[in-house]
């Protein structure tokens, strides 16, 4: 069955799901959902996603929202089926990961999200971003990246010696810092975190989301 993945290229979350299906081996349909003219909010999309967010996928007639949810689902299923594992073998492998994809998810997320909101968003609806807001959000990002070295000199990935959706989750928001967001010093000035980095955006599936953007 082909997956269906609803989305632009360009998003970050969509970007998460693709890079997971590309890194599984999946075989997807990109179906570009343009949110520059609002499609996500059209009646048609708000039954795959009932808050008007990308991305959605369909598998058969199976349907699922938000982007790690997503990756979870296809990295277990997966996993349990043998095949590459974005996942750990034991339960206490695993709980590691989870805990790094929470870390994504409530440290470093909640403030990227903040500063691509000010920096970028408002500016394109006419708005001034609140740049005092994004300096503070450096500033605890400077703390969040000073734990992501520490553990970083210590194993290879977040979650141990192998890549797993942890890192893979990290892939949209490190990019913005490092490209578009102007910040790549607080990824360079680490180097554990640059090494990872430099790791994780060198698989050949990051690559190719990198191609499916433009
Ligand atoms: N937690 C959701 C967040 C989804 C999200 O914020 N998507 C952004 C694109 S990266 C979006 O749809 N923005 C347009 C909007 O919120 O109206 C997920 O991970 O899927």
């Amino acid at each position: 069955m082909v997956v269906k993945m609803y989305g632009p290229a360009y998003g970050a979350c969509p970007q998460r799901v693709l890079a997971c299906l590309l890194e599984l081996g999946l075989e997807f349909e990109l179906i570009p959902i343009d949110i520059l003219s609002g499609e996500h909010k059209k009646p048609d999309f708000l039954l795959m996603q009932p808050f008007g967010q990308v991305p959605a996928i369909e598998d058969g007639d199976f349907r699922l929202f938000e982007s790690r949810a997503i990756i979870r689902y296809y990295a277990a299923k997966c996993a349990s089926n043998g095949g590459i594992n974005l996942l750990g073998n034991t339960l206490e492998e695993r709980a590691i990961v989870d805990q790094w994809l929470e870390v994504e998810v409530n440290n470093y997320n909640s403030l990227i999200y903040t500063m691509v909101l000010q920096l970028m968003v408002l500016p394109r609806m006419g708005q001034a971003g609140d740049l005092k807001l994004v300096e503070d959000c450096k500033g605890k990002l400077e703390k969040v990246l000073d734990v992501y070295e520490e553990r970083l000199s210590k194993s290879k990935y977040l979650a141990g010696e192998r890549f797993t959706i942890a890192d893979l989750s990290h892939l949209p928001n490190t990019r913005f810092l490092m490209d578009e967001g102007g910040m790549d010093d607080l990824i360079k000035r680490r180097k554990n975190v640059h090494s990872w980095w430099m790791d994780i955006s060198s698989r050949p599936s990051w690559k190719k989301v990198m191609e499916l953007r433009n």
